[in-house]
């Protein structure tokens, strides 16, 4: 019987869609007239698209109605869009299609929890939309990461207690989220940056081969 379960965010751990995010937050800032770095866009990630939108103005200092942030929230995803629909199965992070492999093998199920609304498309161009049980995206909560609610339907999704699922995030909003949802946490990435997740690797690659059945053969399982 299968005691434990997925959940995968997308941006920074199935495909790297942060750098489209960049261009398209740039245009609107180039638009409106002030610098957005690279170093800016660390911020947005994992983060809402209206919450975005909110830090961006505040970098640049900027003050405007609700009718116009509605405006630049469509402009901005019409631009992010244009790099999305050209993308493909080449773009899929190193150690992704290995980590789905193993999880099939051992019959353990898995979910997408992202705060993105544009998730089933971006899955859906890299092909890999079918082999995800479900999908939480931007569009399926009322709280953003940190909320625990993308990851809770997600277990729900999957029929997993919280505390069996297992998720795996880029994002510190993310990893609070995680464990607010009482999961375990793996971050990927910097993990000075991600301190509070329960493991850190830097990248897909480097989860060791033994890693959910060690959880399975509950050697490590809480
Ligand atoms: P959208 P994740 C997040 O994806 C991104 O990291 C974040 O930068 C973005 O603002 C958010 O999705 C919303 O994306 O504008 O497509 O709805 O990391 O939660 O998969
Ligand atoms: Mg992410």
């Amino acid at each position: 019987m299968n005691k434990i379960g997925v959940i995968f965010d997308l941006d920074g751990v199935i495909v790297d869609t942060a750098k489209y995010h960049f261009l398209a937050w740039k245009n609107l800032a180039d638009d409106l007239g002030f610098e957005f770095t690279e170093a800016h866009n660390e911020l947005l990630k994992g983060v809402s698209r209206v919450r975005s939108l909110d830090i961006l103005l505040e970098i640049g200092n900027i003050t405007i109605s609700d009718a116009e942030k509605q405006k630049f929230l469509v402009s901005k995803n019409e631009e992010y869009l244009k790099y999305i629909t050209k993308m493909d199965a080449k773009e899929i992070l190193p150690g992704v299609i290995e980590l789905l492999d193993i999880l099939d093998d051992l019959n353990i199920k898995y979910v997408l929890g992202s705060a993105s609304k544009n998730a089933p498309l971006i899955l859906k161009q890299v092909n890999l939309l079918d082999r995800f049980l479900g999908i939480v995206d931007g569009n399926s909560v009322s709280k953003a990461k940190p909320d625990p609610e993308v990851f809770s339907i997600g277990a729900d999704k999957l029929n997993i207690k919280p505390e069996n699922c297992i998720v795996f995030e880029d994002a510190i909003a993310g990893v609070e989220a995680a464990n607010k949802a009482n999961m375990i946490s793996v971050g990927i990435g910097n993990k000075d940056t991600l301190s509070k997740a329960n493991y850190n690797f830097n990248n897909l690659t480097e989860i060791p081969e033994n890693f959910f059945s060690a959880f399975l053969s509950e050697k490590i399982y809480r």
